[in-house]
């Protein structure tokens, strides 16, 4: 299967992650500022997740994919700068400790590195993808959230996601059946961590 395929595979999944009441709840205002503080240090931790998870793909990747790559990883340092402005603009602690879904999500991209490129490529791709359809979904944002959703909606970001839908669907192509399955696991796996991220940002923090 290949990437678009995946999303209309799982449609109703898709649509519950990247429709999360949290998303919601940024566009109406409604989202109580405690909880988007609570995820906001749980993201940054992600990130950072998120960068190593990423170095060690590029160790691996095709000379195809390096560029693409490499430009996503120097985004990712650009972005952990991004939160600890905002963080201190909000004298906000980043030295937290990973809620259990934060801690889940970490571990199943740490065991990523021992599946096939095409795998491990998907994932990242989904996890991209996931996060620019729900921030979309809460454009424009209200009152002092509007510069975070138009921050991870920028025609940068989308760019870099659809490079790494062509970079997913040429790994895919050229995988055999087996990995293409577990390519199809890790890509649901991704939709259902993305999910109880958000549902995590809500109950984690008294909101
Ligand atoms: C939970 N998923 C989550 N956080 C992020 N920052 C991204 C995806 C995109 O990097």
């Amino acid at each position: 299967m290949k990437t678009a395929e995946l999303i209309e595979h799982h449609d109703a999944a898709w649509r519950e992650a990247s429709g999360h009441r949290f998303l919601g709840a940024v566009r109406d205002g409604t989202l109580p500022e405690r909880a988007f503080e609570n995820w906001l240090v749980q993201d940054h931790l992600f990130v950072a997740d998120g960068l190593v998870f990423q170095s060690r793909l590029i160790a691996r990747s095709p000379r195809r994919d390096q560029k693409l790559l490499i430009g996503g990883l120097a985004a990712l340092e650009d972005e952990l700068g991004w939160f600890e402005e905002q963080a201190a603009r909000r004298d906000l602690d980043l030295a937290a400790d990973r809620q259990p879904a934060n801690e889940a999500y970490r571990d199943f991209l740490m065991g990523l590195e021992d599946e096939p490129y095409p795998v491990a490529l998907t994932a990242l791709w989904a996890l991209e993808r996931a996060y620019l359809e729900s921030w979309r979904n809460a454009a424009p944002g209200h009152g002092c959230y509007r510069e975070f959703v138009a921050h991870w909606t920028t025609p940068e970001f989308a760019g870099y996601v659809s490079g790494l839908e062509s970079a997913a669907d040429a790994a895919l192509d050229s995988a055999g059946p087996g990995d293409r399955e577990r390519a199809g696991d890790a890509f649901a796996e991704i939709i259902r961590l993305e999910w109880e991220f958000w549902e995590m940002a809500l109950d984690g923090d008294g909101a």
